[in-house]
């Protein structure tokens, strides 16, 4: 007798076709995850991630930490071997950097800060189970130039793209530098990650290639945007380099251009609950690499 799995039910269809309508879908799973470790995070903050799914953490890096790792990043950016591979994307139209991805298996301290308590353990805590790394990079915006990312949930590019089922993962943006309010911070709608917003048109076959750079399947529809931000408003990151930004994969984000003289970085890492291991795309005919959506599952461990 053959065993026939049961395929995985679509709970957030999207990329769907402008006649079919695009429903709004109430989120039933919890955004903190019952299950993990007692801490490192306080109840204040657990609360507050749950409601608008997102909490800062001051101060994750001390400067001499954050020193550190803006070295790594520039011996990153000069490695003519990094800048020719795939995993390292430029700006729109120009052959600056934008993006280098596997940044935890490029970068030793990366890969052991991931893996540290203050670190790991609030993953844990937020996912409630296990967790690994579903995507890593650091983010490079320069200065007078750097260009943002249009409003978008990551889970609904995850989902359509990579077979993310559920939303059971936490992304992590670390401060490199000072995030302030106009040199092309991230944004984000306190409370819209509890609505799962679909968006229009099919995915090209490797749109990744494109999409990396500026994202233009799986992005809400103006009205939905509107929509959202008249109910939840919108709060913008903003700190000391050192800080960090824990938002769930169904936050609705986005970022303006930069074109202050002061450039913008941070670290990047996705954690997954590794109860939520990828299946095929929901709405792409194809896989997506590996550097973008990682699929060994192992548990991350100390
Ligand atoms: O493709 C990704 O995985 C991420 N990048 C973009 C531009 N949008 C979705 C997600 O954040
Ligand atoms: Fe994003």
């Amino acid at each position: 007798m053959t065993l026939v799995e049961a395929p995985i039910q679509d709970r957030y269809p999207t990329r769907v076709d402008p006649d079919t309508g695009r429903e709004w879908i109430a989120r039933e799973e919890p955004t903190v995850h019952p299950g993990g470790p007692q801490g490192p995070a306080s109840a204040e903050e657990l609360s507050a991630h749950e409601r608008d799914g997102f909490h800062i953490q001051r101060d994750l890096l001390s400067d001499e930490e954050v020193a550190a790792c803006r070295d790594d990043l520039q011996a990153m950016v000069r490695d003519p071997s990094v800048l020719a591979d795939e995993r390292t994307v430029t700006e729109p139209g120009t052959d600056e950097v934008r993006s280098v991805f596997d940044a935890h298996l490029l970068s030793e301290r990366i890969a052991r800060l991931i893996r540290q308590p203050r670190v790991l353990d609030r993953a844990r805590q937020i996912l409630g189970s296990d967790v690994y790394v579903h995507q890593s990079r650091v983010n490079l915006m320069p200065s007078f130039r750097g260009s943002g990312f249009y409003w978008h949930s990551d889970f609904e590019t995850w989902h359509a793209e990579d077979g993310m089922a559920g939303m059971r993962a936490v992304s992590l943006s670390i401060g490199l530098t000072e995030n302030l309010p106009f040199n092309g911070g991230l944004m984000l709608m306190p409370g819209a990650h509890r609505t799962f917003v679909p968006c229009l048109g099919r995915t090209p076959d490797g749109n990744y290639r494109s999409s990396l750079r500026a994202q233009k399947v799986g992005v809400p529809q103006e009205e939905d945007v509107a929509e959202l931000a008249r109910r939840h408003g919108i709060e913008q990151f903003t700190g000391p380099s050192g800080s960090a930004l824990w938002f769930d994969c169904n936050s609705m984000h986005g970022s303006g251009n930069n074109i202050t003289p002061h450039p913008r970085s941070n670290i990047f890492v996705v954690f997954n609950s590794v109860d939520n291991p990828l299946a095929e795309p929901f709405s792409a005919g194809e896989r997506r690499p590996e550097f973008v959506a990682a699929r060994d599952f192992t548990p991350l461990r100390a």
